[in-house]
């Protein structure tokens, strides 16, 4: 796994999905471990479309299929 600083390309009429196991959306160093069940905002930014706010939800297990984390916590 490695951070893709120059952000991903996402062509007109087409999806990226972010989830485990492809390409994901990485929190690093939290302030505090999320507990399941919780709810935070984000903000997303795109080039083009600009920032879109979203909420994110704490499952269990959603790292049980992703690759290594290697140097940091998922
Ligand atoms: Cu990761």
């Amino acid at each position: 796994m490695r951070p893709v600083k120059e952000g991903i390309t996402i062509s007109a009429g087409s999806t990226v999905k972010l989830e485990p196991g492809a390409a994901h959306i990485m929190f690093e160093k939290p302030m505090q471990r999320p507990a399941e069940g919780e709810k935070f905002k984000a903000t997303l930014q795109f080039e083009k479309a600009g920032p879109v706010e979203v909420e994110f939800v704490v499952q269990k297990g959603a790292t049980a299929n992703s690759d290594d984390h290697a140097g940091h916590t998922p």
